[in-house]
């Protein structure tokens, strides 16, 4: 979708923004004339925009500036944290009464992601907007961007959302992923080549964190794990000899520029992101260039505007698979900040979340520098199975540096936190996460995961 030219969010260059004369912690949404246009999409006609009291110690100067966020998740609160520290106003879609992002939030509109007066009034309390969690239908983000800046875009948001369209986009740019096989038909389903067994089924939408995937290794074994999945469309994966998983995170701008963050080696468990070490070494240097690159081309030819996390599966060297298809093959994107980026809020000069700020605001990008190794550990709701996990002796560590999102209810798998580690060395900050990992009773890891050539301190 084309969309006019932006202004830079900056003091005195306000678009016609709007915000409630009294700023509420939770915003109903209010009287909004909103209607459905003839092809079932979304308008939104928003309210004139009220007098707005001058705070000029904020962002916007002589108006308040408001950025705003699709979904209330620990994402989007990471995002409001990073917004508000820089003078900016948040606000909050998200239908969940106890959201993290709404928590913390200026406002919070809470309503369903589609709900015609809930986005109206989204759009009247904000400046532009962005999406924390891939699942937000992409027709509110067309809605929403009929009426103010949107980053990144509908458009980009259905290619993540969809591995079908993801894989499509994939090839256009010419980078490898690991040979599949789209399923929505029985006669697709019959079709499918011997050789992508044993594999990985998958629906195309609606997964995350190991959500609505299988492993099958027959063609009877994918017959019932589709019927499991109701038949939704899926594709199935071959399943490839890795030795590691890494991703990529980027910003990028509306003028084209790219910044990127450091490669990071990424630890699952279960389907769920467990540990992320980035250090110089964490893997080859060849394997980083390659996937910062192909990260690059992926960005640039969705015409990308946001954070990008681009995954990757790092093959087994001299593996036939790793030979056909060059060592490294690209997993999934995500369109926002990732979990495998949390370690840049206390390791690097500037957070994933600090530059989703600035492309949503139209603000300069500069890459960010690491300044410490660093090692994050994902704390999932299984750690508070006793009780509160003993976070005094954690922090007694030096370098750890504790981040809890606040959800009310801990469920096995679910994220409740993470801690990061830095230190000066490598080996140090391993040593340090290896004793907080024990006390907390996060199983060990083997530094630069065992399967890849060993860390070489810078
Ligand atoms: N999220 C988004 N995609 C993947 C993940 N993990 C984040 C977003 C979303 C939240 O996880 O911040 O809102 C949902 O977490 P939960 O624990 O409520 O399922």
């Amino acid at each position: 979708m084309s969309t006019a030219p932006v202004p830079v969010l900056l003091p005195g260059n306000l678009p016609n923004a709007q915000w409630p004369d009294h700023l509420a912690p939770i915003a109903h949404v209010g009287d909004h004339q909103v209607s459905t246009n003839s092809e079932g999409g979304i308008s939104l006609h928003t309210p004139p925009a009220p007098q707005r009291e001058s705070r000029p110690g904020t962002m916007g100067g002589e108006h308040q500036m408001t950025l705003g966020v699709m979904g209330g998740g620990q994402l989007g609160r990471m995002f409001a944290h990073a917004a508000q520290r820089m003078g900016y106003f948040t606000a909050v879609l998200d239908p969940d009464a106890s959201s993290p992002a709404g928590h913390v939030s200026h406002s919070h509109v809470q309503t369903d992601y589609l709900d015609e007066a809930g986005l109206a009034l989204l759009t009247a309390q904000c400046d532009a907007i962005t999406t924390e969690f891939e699942n937000v239908p992409a027709p509110a983000l067309e809605a929403l961007a009929k009426v103010r800046p949107v980053a990144p875009s509908a458009d980009a948001v259905a290619i993540a959302q969809d591995r079908a369209l993801e894989k499509a986009h994939f090839g256009r740019c010419g980078v490898p992923c690991a040979p599949y096989a789209l399923i929505e038909t029985v006669a697709q389903l019959r079709a499918v080549d011997t050789s992508l067994f044993p594999g990985i089924v998958k629906t195309t939408r609606m997964g995350y964190d190991g959500k609505g995937q299988a492993s099958v290794d027959s063609p009877t074994a994918l017959t019932l794990a589709w019927e499991h999945l109701h038949y939704v469309p899926c594709v199935l994966e071959k399943k490839l000899p890795l030795a590691a998983e890494c991703s990529v995170i980027l910003a990028r701008g509306r003028d084209g520029q790219v910044v990127n963050f450091p490669v990071q080696l990424n630890l699952h468990r279960d389907g769920i992101l467990a540990v992320t070490q980035v250090f110089e070494g964490n893997i080859p240097s060849v394997l980083a260039q390659r996937a910062v690159a192909a990260a690059k081309s992926i960005a640039n030819d969705l015409n990308y505007v946001g954070v990008l996390c681009v995954e990757f599966f790092v093959l087994q060297e001299g593996s036939p698979d790793a030979l056909a298809l060059g060592g490294l093959v690209v997993n999934e994107i995500a369109p926002r900040p990732h979990n495998s980026g949390h370690y840049s809020m206390d390791a690097c000069d500037s957070s994933q979340f600090d530059l989703q700020v600035r492309t949503l605001a139209g603000l300069p990008l500069t890459q960010p520098r690491q300044h410490s190794p660093a090692i994050m550990l994902n704390l999932l709701g299984d750690l508070w199975a006793k009780g509160t996990p003993a976070w005094d002796a954690v922090l007694a560590l030096p370098g750890t540096h504790l981040h809890l999102y606040g959800k009310l209810k801990a469920s096995p798998g679910r994220k409740m936190g993470h801690l990061n580690i830095t230190g000066t060395t490598i080996e140090a900050t391993q040593a340090t996460a290896l004793q907080a990992a024990q006390l907390l009773g996060i199983a060990p890891w083997v530094l630069g995961g065992g399967n890849l050539p060993p860390a070489t301190p810078a």
